[in-house]
């Protein structure tokens, strides 16, 4: 698509050089990405994003009907950034009441709260058995879900084996939904806890026998390594995170890619992730069997977290951050704004500024909890909120399934359209 009547911002802008490059379809490249950041003419910037989105997806703007489901908010990890971990140690000396224990044919666990993932006191440690989890995915599925994203902390008890039983459950009781799940974080922490070992292509392979049929982008957080020094430490780092989406990739296993932004990076920082989430893309789109569906840039919510004292990104920040991601991933289709995170209105804003999904209902979030929430999990949107926030940005809604095929719901049912 050409500029046809090219605006005169855009001839006046002294961003004028990156104008003429989007409009050629050309590369934009690191410098290109800080000087957009740096600039202040916005309205070029969302303009210049709006381009390409419309370029890929014309008005569309997709949404999906999914579940989040988080299995246990134990985890072996102390991210600065983290509101949604409990230290397990915490638990097991009693800190909290109730002990319940589990199903997954493991040693018994205490169990607290084991309904904060239904909207509970979020403060609680918690981990669901497999049974509870399917009854969550089932629940969903009756209600029309196409999908359930579950991801969990890293638990230092749950074997293998729980990870796999609650695929191999989910899919039993619900044949037609996908299971998004785990980050490449998880994977690994699988990998090792895998008795006996086993590499990241073994687990990932048995989870996909087991029903998973793609991976969520998260704990991407920001590829560099200051930032991993000064933000989470403790984590393996971008080698180990793209070495388990290369790996997907090869085994034909769509993925998605985030980058958590408006903490301690700079926004060079945030340029150089982008660039190195675009150059795996080339590899996997020339090489691989699969790649990455999406993007999704999550803004950073301080509240509740070790770095509760910084003020998190501006709206200003988040549509900049949304526009630039969409400008410099050339080769990713898709660019989401989770509106969990972005704010549903700023999420409808964003469609005008690259932005082409908004995600979905989601009904029940652990990870972050804004301040103010009522200490609730429930955060939901219905199909009508996102249909209606999509066309009052003057777009099309559309609902998608995981992997971007159309969903075409009939007497009841849904069907996906098969690409042509
Ligand atoms: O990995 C943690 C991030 C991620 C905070 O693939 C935080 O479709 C903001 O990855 N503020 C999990 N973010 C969420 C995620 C995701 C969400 C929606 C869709 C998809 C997808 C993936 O949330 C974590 C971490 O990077 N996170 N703490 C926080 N305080």
């Amino acid at each position: 698509m050409k500029l046809h009547a090219r605006p005169t911002i855009l001839t006046n802008t002294s961003l004028a050089d990156i104008a003429d490059k989007v409009e050629a379809g050309a590369r934009l490249d690191f410098d290109d990405g800080v000087r957009l950041y740096e600039s202040n003419d916005i309205h070029t910037l969302g303009a210049l994003a709006d381009v390409v989105r419309r370029r890929l997806h014309g008005r569309r703007a997709y949404y999906n009907i999914n579940r989040h489901v988080n299995y246990s908010n134990y985890c072996v990890l102390r991210c600065k950034f983290c509101s949604f971990y409990l230290p397990f140690e915490k638990a097991v000396s009693g800190d909290s009441a109730s002990p319940m224990t589990t199903d997954f044919g493991g040693t018994p666990l205490p169990l607290f709260g084991g309904e904060a993932a239904t909207g509970h006191d979020h403060h609680a440690g918690y981990e669901l058995t497999v049974d509870e989890m399917t009854a969550r995915a089932r629940e969903a599925y009756e209600r029309g879900a196409t999908e359930i994203h579950i991801v969990g902390g890293l638990h230092p008890k749950l074997p293998f084996s729980y990870y796999t039983d609650m695929c191999r459950a989910i899919r039993d009781a619900c044949p037609r939904m996908h299971i998004k799940a785990f980050t490449a974080i998880e994977i690994i922490h699988f990998s090792r806890i895998a008795r006996p070992r086993m590499s990241i292509r073994e687990v990932l392979i048995a989870l996909r026998e087991s029903g998973l049929g793609s991976l969520p982008g998260g704990g991407a957080e920001i590829f560099d390594d200051r930032v991993h020094d000064e933000a989470f430490k403790n984590k393996v780092g971008e080698a180990e995170w793209f070495e388990v989406h290369r790996t997907a990739h090869e085994l034909g296993i769509f993925t998605n890619a985030t980058m958590l932004y408006g903490h301690v990076e700079t926004r060079a920082e945030r340029v150089g992730h982008l660039v190195k989430l675009r150059s795996h893309q080339d590899e996997s789109l020339a090489s691989r069997a699969a790649h990455f569906n999406c993007v999704i840039p999550l803004s950073f919510v301080p509240d509740g977290s070790a770095l509760a004292h910084l003020p998190g990104p501006t709206g200003l920040e988040d549509l900049k951050t949304l526009a630039i991601s969409r400008l410099m991933l050339d080769n990713v289709s898709h660019v989401k704004a989770f509106w969990i995170m972005q704010t549903p209105k700023l999420a409808q804003v964003s469609l005008n500024w690259g932005v082409d999904d908004i995600d979905g209902t989601v009904v029940y979030y652990d990870i972050t909890k804004r301040e103010g929430g009522g200490g609730t999990t429930h955060q939901e949107l219905s199909v009508d909120t996102l249909k209606r926030l999509i066309r009052e940005a003057g777009c099309e809604p559309v609902e998608r399934d995981t992997l971007y095929r159309r969903v075409i719901r009939e007497d009841g049912d849904w069907r996906v359209e098969e690409p042509s």
